[in-house]
Protein backbone atom coordinates (compact mmCIF):
# COMPACT_ATOMS: atom_id res chain seq x y z
CA UNK A 1 0.00 0.00 0.00
CA UNK A 2 2.58 2.03 0.91
CA UNK A 3 4.34 1.76 -2.72
CA UNK A 4 1.19 2.41 -4.30
CA UNK A 5 0.90 6.00 -2.59
CA UNK A 6 4.46 6.57 -3.04
CA UNK A 7 3.67 5.80 -6.73
CA UNK A 8 0.38 8.69 -7.09
CA UNK A 9 3.03 11.44 -5.30
CA UNK A 10 1.21 10.67 -1.92
CA UNK A 11 2.55 11.86 1.58
CA UNK A 12 3.76 9.82 4.18
CA UNK A 13 1.18 11.84 6.35
CA UNK A 14 -1.75 11.04 4.03
CA UNK A 15 -0.60 7.30 4.15
CA UNK A 16 -0.70 7.51 8.16
CA UNK A 17 -3.90 9.20 8.22
CA UNK A 18 -5.24 6.93 5.67
CA UNK A 19 -3.88 4.12 7.63
CA UNK A 20 -5.58 5.27 11.10
CA UNK A 21 -8.85 5.56 9.07
CA UNK A 22 -8.46 2.29 8.12
CA UNK A 23 -8.08 0.90 11.80
CA UNK A 24 -11.35 2.69 12.48
CA UNK A 25 -13.18 1.54 10.24
CA UNK A 26 -12.33 -2.05 10.54
CA UNK A 27 -13.70 -1.57 14.41
CA UNK A 28 -10.18 -1.95 15.83
CA UNK A 29 -8.51 -0.10 18.63
CA UNK A 30 -5.99 2.70 18.61
CA UNK A 31 -4.12 0.33 19.95
CA UNK A 32 -3.99 -1.48 16.42
CA UNK A 33 -2.53 1.59 14.34
CA UNK A 34 1.07 0.07 14.74
CA UNK A 35 -0.21 -3.47 13.00
CA UNK A 36 -2.16 -2.01 10.82
CA UNK A 37 0.81 0.26 9.80
CA UNK A 38 3.27 -2.47 9.20
CA UNK A 39 1.02 -4.56 7.43
CA UNK A 40 0.01 -1.77 5.23
CA UNK A 41 3.87 -0.85 4.33
CA UNK A 42 4.49 -5.07 3.89
CA UNK A 43 1.64 -6.87 2.53
CA UNK A 44 2.07 -7.24 -1.48
CA UNK A 45 -1.36 -5.83 -2.44
CA UNK A 46 -3.92 -8.46 -2.29
CA UNK A 47 -5.48 -9.54 -5.50
CA UNK A 48 -9.50 -8.99 -5.51
CA UNK A 49 -12.26 -10.83 -7.83
CA UNK A 50 -15.61 -9.81 -7.64
CA UNK A 51 -18.24 -11.27 -9.21
CA UNK A 52 -22.18 -10.70 -10.14
CA UNK A 53 -24.12 -13.11 -9.96
CA UNK A 54 -28.26 -12.88 -9.90
CA UNK A 55 -28.82 -9.05 -8.37
CA UNK A 56 -29.35 -5.18 -9.18
CA UNK A 57 -25.95 -4.08 -9.02
CA UNK A 58 -26.97 -1.93 -5.90
CA UNK A 59 -24.36 -3.58 -3.73
CA UNK A 60 -21.62 -2.01 -6.00
CA UNK A 61 -22.96 1.27 -6.57
CA UNK A 62 -22.84 1.70 -2.91
CA UNK A 63 -19.64 -0.18 -2.42
CA UNK A 64 -18.39 3.05 -4.74
CA UNK A 65 -19.92 5.73 -2.55
CA UNK A 66 -17.33 4.44 0.09
CA UNK A 67 -16.03 7.96 1.50
CA UNK A 68 -13.57 6.74 4.29
CA UNK A 69 -11.57 5.23 3.02
CA UNK A 70 -13.06 6.71 -1.02
CA UNK A 71 -13.64 3.57 -2.92
CA UNK A 72 -11.26 5.02 -5.76
CA UNK A 73 -8.36 5.11 -2.85
CA UNK A 74 -9.21 1.78 -2.48
CA UNK A 75 -9.31 0.36 -5.56
CA UNK A 76 -6.27 2.19 -6.89
CA UNK A 77 -3.87 2.10 -3.51
CA UNK A 78 -5.46 -0.18 -1.32
CA UNK A 79 -5.97 -3.57 -3.48
CA UNK A 80 -5.24 -4.95 -6.93
CA UNK A 81 -9.10 -5.44 -8.17
CA UNK A 82 -8.51 -7.99 -11.46
CA UNK A 83 -12.07 -7.96 -12.03
CA UNK A 84 -15.27 -6.54 -11.83
CA UNK A 85 -18.16 -6.48 -14.27
CA UNK A 86 -19.43 -2.89 -13.15
CA UNK A 87 -16.16 -1.53 -12.37
CA UNK A 88 -13.50 -2.84 -14.91
CA UNK A 89 -13.20 -0.52 -17.90
CA UNK A 90 -12.28 -4.01 -19.97
CA UNK A 91 -15.12 -6.26 -21.52
CA UNK A 92 -15.99 -9.71 -23.72
CA UNK A 93 -12.82 -12.24 -24.38
CA UNK A 94 -10.18 -10.28 -23.17
CA UNK A 95 -11.26 -9.87 -20.31
CA UNK A 96 -12.70 -13.00 -19.57
CA UNK A 97 -8.86 -14.62 -20.39
CA UNK A 98 -8.26 -12.25 -17.70
CA UNK A 99 -9.92 -13.88 -15.44
CA UNK A 100 -8.34 -17.39 -15.76
CA UNK A 101 -4.95 -16.42 -16.00
CA UNK A 102 -5.84 -14.11 -12.85
CA UNK A 103 -6.65 -17.43 -11.36
CA UNK A 104 -3.92 -19.51 -12.33
CA UNK A 105 -1.70 -16.98 -11.36
CA UNK A 106 -2.78 -16.43 -8.24
CA UNK A 107 -4.32 -19.51 -7.17
CA UNK A 108 -4.86 -20.11 -3.22
CA UNK A 109 -3.67 -16.21 -2.96
CA UNK A 110 -6.57 -14.03 -3.88
CA UNK A 111 -10.18 -12.41 -2.24
CA UNK A 112 -13.46 -13.51 -3.98
CA UNK A 113 -16.09 -10.92 -3.25
CA UNK A 114 -19.60 -11.97 -4.79
CA UNK A 115 -22.57 -9.60 -5.11
CA UNK A 116 -25.94 -11.25 -6.20
CA UNK A 117 -27.41 -14.75 -5.51
CA UNK A 118 -26.38 -18.24 -7.08
CA UNK A 119 -29.42 -18.99 -9.62
CA UNK A 120 -29.70 -23.00 -9.91
CA UNK A 121 -32.88 -23.86 -11.78
CA UNK A 122 -32.63 -25.39 -15.55
CA UNK A 123 -28.88 -25.49 -14.82
CA UNK A 124 -27.98 -22.23 -13.90
CA UNK A 125 -28.94 -20.45 -17.30
CA UNK A 126 -31.04 -17.49 -15.89
CA UNK A 127 -27.63 -16.12 -14.89
CA UNK A 128 -25.28 -16.26 -17.38
CA UNK A 129 -21.82 -14.40 -17.39
CA UNK A 130 -19.45 -14.83 -20.18
CA UNK A 131 -21.51 -17.44 -22.18
CA UNK A 132 -21.38 -19.84 -18.49
CA UNK A 133 -23.56 -20.08 -15.92
CA UNK A 134 -22.83 -17.80 -13.43
CA UNK A 135 -23.09 -20.72 -10.92
CA UNK A 136 -20.51 -22.73 -12.41
CA UNK A 137 -18.14 -19.72 -12.44
CA UNK A 138 -18.18 -19.37 -9.05
CA UNK A 139 -17.38 -22.83 -7.83
CA UNK A 140 -14.21 -22.71 -9.81
CA UNK A 141 -12.94 -19.33 -8.86
CA UNK A 142 -14.12 -20.52 -5.36
CA UNK A 143 -11.90 -22.92 -5.20
CA UNK A 144 -8.79 -21.05 -5.43
CA UNK A 145 -9.61 -18.37 -3.21
CA UNK A 146 -7.69 -17.54 0.44
CA UNK A 147 -11.10 -16.04 1.55
CA UNK A 148 -14.89 -15.25 0.64
CA UNK A 149 -16.68 -12.49 1.01
CA UNK A 150 -20.66 -12.45 -0.04
CA UNK A 151 -21.89 -8.85 -0.50
CA UNK A 152 -25.77 -8.31 -0.27
CA UNK A 153 -28.71 -10.17 1.25
CA UNK A 154 -28.45 -11.67 -2.17
CA UNK A 155 -25.58 -13.35 -1.92
CA UNK A 156 -26.18 -14.13 1.70
CA UNK A 157 -29.53 -16.04 1.70
CA UNK A 158 -30.79 -15.32 -2.01
CA UNK A 159 -32.52 -11.83 -1.21
CA UNK A 160 -35.08 -10.73 -3.94
CA UNK A 161 -34.27 -13.44 -5.89
CA UNK A 162 -35.34 -16.26 -3.22
CA UNK A 163 -38.28 -14.39 -2.81
CA UNK A 164 -41.08 -16.91 -3.17
CA UNK A 165 -41.93 -18.68 -5.33
CA UNK A 166 -38.40 -18.56 -6.56
CA UNK A 167 -38.69 -19.77 -10.06
CA UNK A 168 -35.09 -19.34 -11.06
CA UNK A 169 -33.88 -21.53 -7.69
CA UNK A 170 -31.31 -18.57 -6.11
CA UNK A 171 -29.48 -19.29 -3.03
CA UNK A 172 -26.88 -18.04 -1.34
CA UNK A 173 -23.12 -18.31 -1.67
CA UNK A 174 -22.06 -20.65 0.85
CA UNK A 175 -23.99 -23.35 -0.31
CA UNK A 176 -22.14 -23.80 -3.30
CA UNK A 177 -18.52 -23.27 -2.08
CA UNK A 178 -18.22 -26.52 -0.67
CA UNK A 179 -16.97 -26.28 3.04
CA UNK A 180 -15.27 -22.88 2.36
CA UNK A 181 -15.99 -20.26 4.78
CA UNK A 182 -17.82 -17.34 3.85
CA UNK A 183 -17.99 -13.77 5.52
CA UNK A 184 -21.43 -12.68 5.19
CA UNK A 185 -21.64 -9.23 4.87
CA UNK A 186 -25.94 -8.54 4.30
CA UNK A 187 -27.73 -5.62 3.56
CA UNK A 188 -29.57 -4.67 -0.07
CA UNK A 189 -27.48 -2.97 -0.38
CA UNK A 190 -24.70 -3.28 2.70
CA UNK A 191 -23.30 -0.11 3.68
CA UNK A 192 -20.15 1.07 1.98
CA UNK A 193 -17.85 1.44 4.33
CA UNK A 194 -19.28 -1.38 5.64
CA UNK A 195 -18.11 -2.81 2.45
CA UNK A 196 -14.56 -1.73 2.20
CA UNK A 197 -13.43 -2.17 6.35
CA UNK A 198 -14.46 -5.45 6.10
CA UNK A 199 -12.45 -6.84 2.68
CA UNK A 200 -9.63 -4.62 4.29
CA UNK A 201 -9.80 -6.53 7.25
CA UNK A 202 -9.02 -9.40 5.21
CA UNK A 203 -6.72 -7.92 2.96
CA UNK A 204 -4.25 -6.62 5.86
CA UNK A 205 -4.85 -9.20 8.60
CA UNK A 206 -5.09 -11.85 6.01
CA UNK A 207 -7.32 -13.60 8.25
CA UNK A 208 -11.46 -13.29 9.25
CA UNK A 209 -12.70 -10.82 10.99
CA UNK A 210 -14.29 -12.35 14.08
CA UNK A 211 -18.09 -13.68 12.92
CA UNK A 212 -21.14 -14.65 14.48
CA UNK A 213 -22.88 -17.60 14.28
CA UNK A 214 -24.53 -16.56 11.19
CA UNK A 215 -20.70 -15.65 9.77
CA UNK A 216 -21.59 -11.95 9.71
CA UNK A 217 -18.38 -9.53 11.05
CA UNK A 218 -19.57 -8.64 14.47
CA UNK A 219 -17.93 -5.13 14.70
CA UNK A 220 -20.36 -4.49 12.28
CA UNK A 221 -23.99 -6.87 13.00
CA UNK A 222 -23.33 -6.95 16.96
CA UNK A 223 -26.27 -4.30 17.24
CA UNK A 224 -30.25 -4.28 16.20
CA UNK A 225 -30.74 -1.11 14.49
CA UNK A 226 -33.71 -0.61 17.47
CA UNK A 227 -30.74 -0.89 20.04
CA UNK A 228 -28.84 2.72 18.01
CA UNK A 229 -32.29 4.32 16.87
CA UNK A 230 -32.51 8.07 17.94
CA UNK A 231 -36.16 7.33 18.03
CA UNK A 232 -35.90 4.78 20.48
CA UNK A 233 -37.33 6.70 23.80
CA UNK A 234 -40.52 7.39 21.91
CA UNK A 235 -40.87 3.40 21.19
CA UNK A 236 -40.43 3.16 24.72
CA UNK A 237 -42.71 5.77 26.22
CA UNK A 238 -45.40 3.92 24.01
CA UNK A 239 -45.59 6.90 21.28
CA UNK A 240 -45.92 5.84 17.67
CA UNK A 241 -46.86 6.67 14.37
CA UNK A 242 -50.01 5.04 12.80
CA UNK A 243 -49.48 6.87 9.61
CA UNK A 244 -46.85 8.31 7.81
CA UNK A 245 -48.29 11.62 7.57
CA UNK A 246 -50.07 11.66 11.02
CA UNK A 247 -48.84 14.47 13.84
CA UNK A 248 -46.91 11.67 15.18
CA UNK A 249 -45.06 11.03 12.20
CA UNK A 250 -44.32 14.27 11.59
CA UNK A 251 -43.09 14.98 15.19
CA UNK A 252 -40.43 11.68 14.89
CA UNK A 253 -42.06 9.03 16.82
CA UNK A 254 -41.59 6.06 16.56
CA UNK A 255 -42.09 3.74 13.22
CA UNK A 256 -43.36 0.21 15.07
CA UNK A 257 -46.93 0.27 13.88
CA UNK A 258 -45.82 1.34 10.09
CA UNK A 259 -43.73 -2.28 10.28
CA UNK A 260 -40.37 -1.23 11.12
CA UNK A 261 -38.38 -3.96 11.52
CA UNK A 262 -35.80 -2.72 13.43
CA UNK A 263 -36.57 -4.51 16.42
CA UNK A 264 -34.75 -7.51 14.83
CA UNK A 265 -32.23 -6.18 12.24
CA UNK A 266 -28.72 -6.05 12.75
CA UNK A 267 -26.66 -3.77 11.06
CA UNK A 268 -24.89 -0.36 11.82
CA UNK A 269 -27.25 1.70 10.30
CA UNK A 270 -28.39 3.82 13.66
CA UNK A 271 -24.23 3.86 14.08
CA UNK A 272 -22.91 4.84 10.84
CA UNK A 273 -25.52 5.75 8.69
CA UNK A 274 -25.37 6.53 5.01
CA UNK A 275 -22.97 8.74 2.96
CA UNK A 276 -20.81 10.24 5.02
CA UNK A 277 -23.43 9.50 7.65
CA UNK A 278 -25.64 11.72 5.92
CA UNK A 279 -29.09 9.90 6.49
CA UNK A 280 -30.35 5.87 7.03
CA UNK A 281 -34.01 4.96 5.95
CA UNK A 282 -35.95 5.76 9.48
CA UNK A 283 -34.03 9.17 9.68
CA UNK A 284 -35.50 9.66 6.22
CA UNK A 285 -39.04 9.18 7.75
CA UNK A 286 -38.97 5.10 6.26
CA UNK A 287 -39.58 2.17 8.39
CA UNK A 288 -36.60 -0.22 8.62
CA UNK A 289 -37.70 -3.29 6.09
CA UNK A 290 -34.62 -5.09 7.69
CA UNK A 291 -33.23 -5.54 4.52
CA UNK A 292 -29.67 -7.23 6.19
CA UNK A 293 -32.42 -10.23 7.33
CA UNK A 294 -32.50 -13.27 5.43
CA UNK A 295 -35.86 -13.67 3.28
CA UNK A 296 -36.77 -10.48 4.24
CA UNK A 297 -39.11 -9.93 1.47
CA UNK A 298 -41.12 -12.78 2.38
CA UNK A 299 -40.66 -12.34 6.49
CA UNK A 300 -43.46 -14.83 7.29
CA UNK A 301 -45.97 -13.86 4.55
CA UNK A 302 -46.27 -10.33 5.93
CA UNK A 303 -46.20 -7.05 3.96
CA UNK A 304 -43.64 -4.77 4.66
CA UNK A 305 -45.83 -2.14 6.20
CA UNK A 306 -47.55 -4.80 8.22
CA UNK A 307 -46.24 -4.73 12.00
CA UNK A 308 -44.03 -7.41 14.07
CA UNK A 309 -46.77 -8.95 16.06
CA UNK A 310 -44.03 -9.08 18.60
CA UNK A 311 -40.53 -8.26 19.15
CA UNK A 312 -37.51 -10.14 21.54
CA UNK A 313 -38.14 -11.56 24.43
CA UNK A 314 -40.34 -8.81 26.09
CA UNK A 315 -43.36 -9.83 23.73
CA UNK A 316 -46.54 -8.03 22.43
CA UNK A 317 -46.04 -4.34 21.50
CA UNK A 318 -49.40 -3.65 23.06
CA UNK A 319 -48.69 -4.84 25.71
CA UNK A 320 -45.62 -2.97 25.90
CA UNK A 321 -47.14 0.69 24.54
CA UNK A 322 -50.44 -0.25 27.13
CA UNK A 323 -47.48 -0.96 29.57
CA UNK A 324 -45.66 2.29 29.13
CA UNK A 325 -48.45 4.40 28.61
CA UNK A 326 -49.86 2.90 32.06
CA UNK A 327 -46.96 3.48 33.83
CA UNK A 328 -46.62 7.48 32.62
CA UNK A 329 -50.40 8.12 32.81
CA UNK A 330 -49.70 6.39 36.00
CA UNK A 331 -46.52 7.89 37.01
CA UNK A 332 -48.64 11.55 36.15
CA UNK A 333 -51.77 10.82 38.50
CA UNK A 334 -49.39 9.77 41.23
CA UNK A 335 -47.24 12.77 40.49
CA UNK A 336 -50.39 14.98 40.43
CA UNK A 337 -52.25 13.54 43.58
CA UNK A 338 -48.38 13.87 45.61
CA UNK A 339 -48.42 17.60 44.99
CA UNK A 340 -52.18 18.11 45.75
CA UNK A 341 -51.10 16.50 49.07
CA UNK A 342 -48.21 18.88 49.60
CA UNK A 343 -49.96 21.64 48.84
CA UNK A 344 -52.53 21.11 50.87
CA UNK A 345 -50.13 20.32 53.74
CA UNK A 346 -48.77 23.54 53.25
CA UNK A 347 -51.36 25.56 52.82
CA UNK A 348 -52.54 24.07 56.52
CA UNK A 349 -49.16 25.17 57.77
CA UNK A 350 -49.15 28.30 56.69
CA UNK A 351 -52.76 28.71 58.27
CA UNK A 352 -51.71 27.55 61.23
CA UNK A 353 -49.03 29.81 61.38
CA UNK A 354 -50.69 32.89 60.37
CA UNK A 355 -53.47 31.34 63.05
CA UNK A 356 -50.49 31.26 66.12
CA UNK A 357 -49.07 34.45 65.21
FE1 LIG B 1 -29.03 -7.79 -3.89
FE2 LIG B 1 -26.69 -6.45 -4.62
FE3 LIG B 1 -29.95 -5.74 -2.97
FE4 LIG B 1 -29.19 -5.16 -5.23
O1 LIG B 1 -25.42 -6.76 -5.65
S1 LIG B 1 -28.54 -7.10 -1.90
S2 LIG B 1 -30.80 -6.71 -4.88
S3 LIG B 1 -29.01 -3.80 -3.47
O2 LIG B 1 -27.46 -5.33 -5.75
O3 LIG B 1 -27.36 -8.11 -4.58
FE1 LIG C 1 -36.54 2.99 15.79
FE2 LIG C 1 -38.02 1.21 14.48
FE3 LIG C 1 -37.19 0.69 16.98
FE4 LIG C 1 -39.05 2.53 16.52
S1 LIG C 1 -39.22 0.29 16.16
S2 LIG C 1 -37.30 2.73 17.89
S3 LIG C 1 -38.39 3.44 14.58
S4 LIG C 1 -35.91 0.92 15.19
FE1 LIG D 1 -31.76 -1.78 5.63
FE2 LIG D 1 -33.07 -1.21 7.83
FE3 LIG D 1 -30.66 -0.27 7.47
S1 LIG D 1 -33.90 -1.30 5.78
S2 LIG D 1 -30.57 0.05 5.29
S3 LIG D 1 -31.23 -2.43 7.68
S4 LIG D 1 -32.34 0.77 8.51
Amino acid sequence: MWEAYLRRGLSRRSFLKGCVALTSLMGLSTDMVSKVVEAAETKPLPVVIWLHGHECTGCDEAFIRSASPLASDLVLTNIALEYDHLLSAAAGEPFEHHLEATIQKYWGQYILAVEGAVSTSDNGIYCMSGGKPFVDTLQRVAKGAAAIIAYGTCAVSGGIQAAKPNPTGSGGVSHYVGTKQVINVPGCPPIPEVMTGVVMHVALFGKLPMLDSENRPRQFYGNRIHDTCYRRPFFDAGMFADRYDDAGAKAGWCLYRLGCRGPETYNSCGNLRWYQGMSYPIQSGAACIGCSNAHFWDEGGMSFSERLPKYGPLGDIDTIGVAAAVATTAGVAIHGAASVIQRQKREEEEAKEAGGK
